[in-house]
C-alpha cells in the first residue's frame, strides 16, 4: 500500500486546516518539505510531538505550520502518520497537498484512511461505518450512538450471536460423526432451543434498528387538532421562537409548517397542521387533508385539546387518532376554568399519557418533553440499552441471519438430516461476519467506504 495524503479538515476559511499523510513513507515525504527552527527534520524522538517549524515547496516558503509524527502501529491507520496544521486558506491548504502529492504521496480515495484502519485490523466493519454515521449524524443522540457503536457494542452483541451458532454445529458435528450413537433426540431437543434463544435475541437487534432509526432521522411529530385550540402556539413554545402565526381566529393554519427541535438531546421533525374541521374552504380543506396524511405517516402524534370549550366530534376524530397510535394528549388552555367533560370520556383517554399546558403562559412544556422522552426511552440515558442496531446494511444481514435460524427451526421440527441443517448454520453465520468484515468481498468495501468523505 502507497502512502495517501489528503486534506482532513473542511475546505473553506478557518483557523487552521490539516494535511494529513498515512504509510510508509509518511515521515520521509513531510520531512522533504518541513524544517524545525533549528534547521532539523523530524525523527522517531519527535513521536506525537506538535512540532513547530517552516513549510517549503523547494525553496518557496509556503506557511509557517505545526507537524505532528505518529509512528506504526499506534495511529489511527496502524501506519506511520503525518499531519500538517497549516493556515487555513484554501490556496494554502491545496498547495501543501500538492507539494506532498508531487512528492510520492497518493491522493487518497474518499474514506481510505479508515478503510486502512479496517484493513490493519484497527477497525472492524461496524466500527469504520460508526465513523461514517459520527461525521454524518443530525442529533446529538444519533452521534452518541455511533460513537458506542464505535467501542464496539454492536460487535459484541454479533460475536456473541455467533458463538451460539458455533455451538449448534458442535451439536450437528456430533451428530455426523457418531450417527449410530443414539444423541439425536438429546441433541434436537438442545438445537431446538438455541435456535429459538438466537431468534429472541435476533428479534432484540431488530427492534433497536427502529429505535436507532428514529435518533438519526429525527422523530416526526405531528400537531392535531380542531382549530383554535393552540397547535401554533405549542409549535412556537416548542421552537422558543414566534415561527407560526397564532391567532384567535379558527383556521389561521392552512398549511403544514415543518421545524427541527432538539428535545433532551432527541431530534423531533415537528409538523403544526392546519386545524381539524369540515369546511368549504378549498385552501383549508386541502390543508386538512395533508393533516390527516401527515399523521399516517408519524411516529408520535401530539393531540391537542381546549380543556376549557365543551367535547366536540372535531375534538372525537381527533382522539380517535391519538388512541390509534404513539401520542400524548394535550390539555390546553388550562388557565381557564375547565368545561365539563364527561367521565366515559376521561376515562377513555386514561390509557395515554396526557398534559396539561397553559401555552400562553409557557406552562406544561417541560413536562411535555419529559414524556417525549419517558414515551421513547422511558427516560433512561441512552446508555443503559441494548447495543444498537443504526445501519441499513446491518439491519439487512441479521435479517438474512434470522431468516436462516427460523429455517433450521422449521428443519429440526420436520426431522431433516443433520447435514442439511447445517446450511443454515452457516448461512446465518456468514451474514452476520458480514457484519464485522469478515468473508466480505471488495464490492461491500466499496461500498461502505466511498460513503466517506475524502480525508477520513
Ligand atoms: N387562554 C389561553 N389561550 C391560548 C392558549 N394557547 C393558545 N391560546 C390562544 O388561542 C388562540 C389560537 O391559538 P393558535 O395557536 O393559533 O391555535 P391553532 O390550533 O394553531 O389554530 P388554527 O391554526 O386555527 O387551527 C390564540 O389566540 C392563542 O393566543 C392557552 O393556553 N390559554
Ligand atoms: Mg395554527
Amino acid at each position: 500500500m502507497g502512502t495517501i495524503a489528503a486534506i482532513s479538515t473542511a475546505l473553506g476559511e478557518g483557523g487552521i486546516a490539516i494535511v494529513r499523510l498515512s504509510g510508509k513513507k509518511a515521515l520521509e515525504i513531510a520531512n522533504r518539505h518541513f524544517k524545525k527552527p533549528n534547521g532539523k527534520p523530524m525523527g522517531d524522538q519527535d513521536h506525537r510531538v506538535l512540532q513547530y517549524g517552516h513549510f517549503y515547496e523547494g525553496d518557496l516558503l509556503l506557511d509557517e505550520v505545526l507537524c505532528v509524527f505518529m509512528k506504526a502501529p499506534h495511529t489511527y491507520t496502524r501506519e506511520d502518520m503525518v499531519e500538517i496544521h497549516c493556515h487555513g486558506g484554501i490556496k494554502v491548504v491545496t498547495r501543501v497537498l500538492s507539494t506532498v502529492l508531487r512528492s510520492g504521496a497518493r491522493p487518497a480515495e474518499p474514506g481510505e484512511f479508515t478503510k486502512r484502519a479496517f484493513l490493519n485490523g484497527r477497525l472492524d466493519l461496524t466500527q469504520a461505518e460508526a465513523v461514517i454515521d459520527v461525521i454524518k449524524s443530525h442529533s446529538e443522540k444519533g452521534v452518541e450512538l455511533s460513537l458506542r457503536q464505535l467501542q464496539g457494542r454492536l460487535t459484541e452483541a454479533v460475536m456473541d450471536l455467533r458463538e451460539k451458532l458455533l455451538s449448534l454445529f458442535a451439536f450437528i458435528q456430533a451428530d455426523i460423526d457418531y450417527p449410530e450413537e443414539d444423541i439425536e433426540r438429546i441433541n434436537e431437543k438442545e438445537i431446538r432451543s438455541i435456535a429459538e434463544d438466537l431468534i429472541v435475541n435476533i428479534d432484540e437487534l431488530l427492534s433497536s434498528y427502529d429505535k436507532g432509526k428514529l435518533l438519526r432521522e429525527g422523530i416526526k411529530t405531528v400537531i392535531l387538532g380542531k382549530p383554535n385550540v393552540g397547535k401554533s402556539s405549542l409549535l412556537n413554545r416548542l421552537l422558543r421562537e414566534e415561527r407560526a402565526i397564532v391567532t384567535d381566529i379558527p383556521g389561521t393554519t392552512r398549511d403544514t409548517i415543518e421545524a427541527y427541535i432538539q428535545v433532551h438531546g432527541i431530534t423531533l421533525r415537528l409538523l403544526d397542521t392546519a386545524g381539524i374541521r369540515e369546511t368549504g374552504d378549498i385552501v383549508e380543506k386541502i390543508g386538512v387533508q395533508r393533516a390527516r396524511d401527515e399523521v399516517q405517516e408519524a411516529d408520535l402524534l401530539l393531540a391537542v385539546f381546549d380543556r376549557s370549550e365543551p367535547w366536540t366530534d372535531e375534538d372525537e376524530s381527533v382522539l380517535e387518532e391519538a388512541l390509534n397510535r404513539k401520542s400524548i394528549i394535550l390539555w390546553n388552555k388550562s388557565d381557564k376554568v375547565a368545561a365539563n367533560w364527561s367521565d366515559e370520556l376521561l376515562n377513555r383517554m386514561q390509557g395515554n399519557l396526557i398534559v396539561e399546558t397553559a401555552l400562553v403562559e409557557d406552562r406544561g412544556v417541560e413536562a411535555l418533553e419529559d414524556a417525549i422522552l419517558e414515551l421513547f426511552f422511558q427516560s433512561e440515558p441512552v446508555e443503559h440499552e441494548t447495543p444498537l442496531l443504526n445501519n441499513i446494511r446491518h439491519r439487512r444481514l441479521v435479517e438474512t441471519a434470522k431468516d436462516h435460524v427460523v429455517e433450521l427451526l422449521e428443519g429440526v421440527n420436520m426431522g431433516v438430516t443433520m447435514d442439511c441443517l447445517e446450511v443454515d448454520i452457516r448461512g446465518a453465520y456468514d451474514a452476520l461476519g458480514g457484519i464485522l468484515g469478515d468473508s466480505v468481498g471488495e464490492d461491500v468495501l466499496e461500498e461502505v467506504f466511498s460513503r466517506f468523505c475524502l480525508g477520513k
